[in-house]
């Protein structure tokens, strides 16, 4: 960053500074990620200054063929990870996929159903204070008070009483398999349109870690910067006869120019998302997650549905008479960065909350495995257990300072 220090130092210090901040403390935050420095080089790349309204072949611009080029790539190996369907890879972020695929096929006033957000949904699917909640007639799933999984007999309820013309299958907080197939059979009971939105398990997905959508679902979102550990962006894949819809609404109908050195990087981490070595850290991912999870039920700490299938856990933290809000704030000041969230059946609001969630993507980017998550748990353990207890607190954050000094993160980036 030498011009950046000489022109800007205010933002070359904030810039480094966070770079300080990712690699000193461990990062839990289950839809957070650390990119390869070639993806952070497409991101930083000149394909900033281009404009390219349109499609490859078809823009409204002239100058486009490098641009077009890497569109082309993005699109391509898209295609290799999800398979056979149409790709659109400009959405500026997983809200603007769904806002396309909504407003490609729904009017407003439509009935849609999504997965309520206290039970781990998203904004995006049907939130009140969201476009979704306020542009269509939703009407929400969840999961059952027993098990803490979607409960299919009230989804199938749900759709038979109000006829939706499209449900969201897909979570920001669920910890389990999410069974694509089954929601095809109830979206089948009314000829409603099957979305999935994969943001969270989409690098699990083409390691074949998850189940896939795409052979049951109309429309497939996801973002490319958790699990596919790439730039922040979305994406839509869609059967190939919602293709023109789907482009159409993208540009011209919710965004102007597409952000072509996104673009870029995009492609540059679908290229890093079809190696061997991708697969082989998914796979460590989900053992994280598990080994995670089982040393946290040891220290007696509740999970909302009793463990994890994929890279997230949900803490209910009710029995250790904390809140959400408490322990993300104790948490963070030992250096250990995991959000508040509300746990099924909540009874806090949103900004206190009953849980926290936890994701092993980011450090098992880092190359921690089974026994660093143990160690992990002890020290969350020792935290909450002694919120209120500086010197514990202190303590542990010593011992994240030397785990994190023995898997070095962006150690070029801090060379000034
Ligand atoms: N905000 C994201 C998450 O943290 O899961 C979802 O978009």
């Amino acid at each position: 960053m030498k011009r950046l220090w000489e022109v800007d130092a205010e933002v070359a210090e904030a810039i480094y500074n966070e770079i300080e901040r990712e690699a000193g403390r461990l990062e839990l935050i289950a839809s957070e990620n650390f990119v390869s420095t070639a993806v952070l080089e497409a991101q930083g790349c000149v394909m900033t200054n281009k404009y390219a309204e349109g499609y490859p072949g078809r823009r409204y611009y002239g100058g486009c063929s490098y641009v077009d080029k890497v569109e082309n790539l993005a699109i391509e190996r898209a295609k290799e990870l999800f398979g056979d369907v149409h790709v659109n890879v400009q959405p500026h972020s997983g809200t603007q996929a769904n806002m396309a695929v909504y407003l490609a096929v729904l009017q407003p006033g439509d009935t849609i159903l999504g997965m309520d957000l206290s039970h781990g949904g998203h904004l995006t699917h049907g939130a009140r204070v969201n476009f979704s909640g306020r542009l269509f007639n939703v009407i929400s799933y969840g999961v059952s008070k027993d098990t803490q999984t979607i409960d299919f007999s009230e989804l199938k309820d749900l759709t038979e009483k109000y006829k939706p013309k499209m449900i969201i299958a897909g979570a920001s907080a669920y910890p389990r398999i999410i069974d694509f197939e089954k929601f095809k059979e109830v979206a089948d009971l009314v000829s409603a349109y099957l979305v999935a939105d994969i943001a969270h398990i989409a690098g699990l997905i083409v390691s074949g870690l998850h189940p896939s959508p795409i052979p049951f679902c109309d429309f497939t979102t996801t973002t490319t910067h958790k699990t596919l550990r790439g730039p922040r962006g979305g994406v839509i894949m869609c059967k190939k006869e919602y293709a023109k819809l789907i482009d159409r609404m993208v540009f011209p109908g919710i965004q102007g120019g597409p952000l072509m050195h996104v673009i870029a990087a995009k492609a540059v981490c679908f290229r890093e998302a079809l190696t061997s070595e991708f697969k082989e850290y998914q796979l460590q991912v989900v053992k994280n997650a598990r080994s995670l999870a089982k040393a946290l039920i040891d220290l007696e700490f509740t999970l909302v549905s009793g463990g994890t299938d994929n890279h997230l856990i949900l803490v209910d933290l009710r029995n250790k008479g904390i809140t959400g809000l408490d322990a993300e704030i104790a948490l963070d000041k030992a250096g250990i960065i995991v959000n508040k969230n509300t746990i099924p059946y909540d009874k806090r609001s949103p900004f206190v909350t009953s849980g926290i969630r936890l994701g092993t993507p980011a450090l098992t980017t880092r190359g921690m495995k089974e026994k660093e998550m143990e160690k992990i748990a002890q020290m969350i353990g020792r935290v909450l257990e002694n919120i209120d207890r500086e010197e514990v607190i202190q303590e542990v954050s010593h011992e994240v300072k030397e785990l994190c000094d023995r898997f070095p993160l962006y150690q070029e980036l801090l060379e000034r």
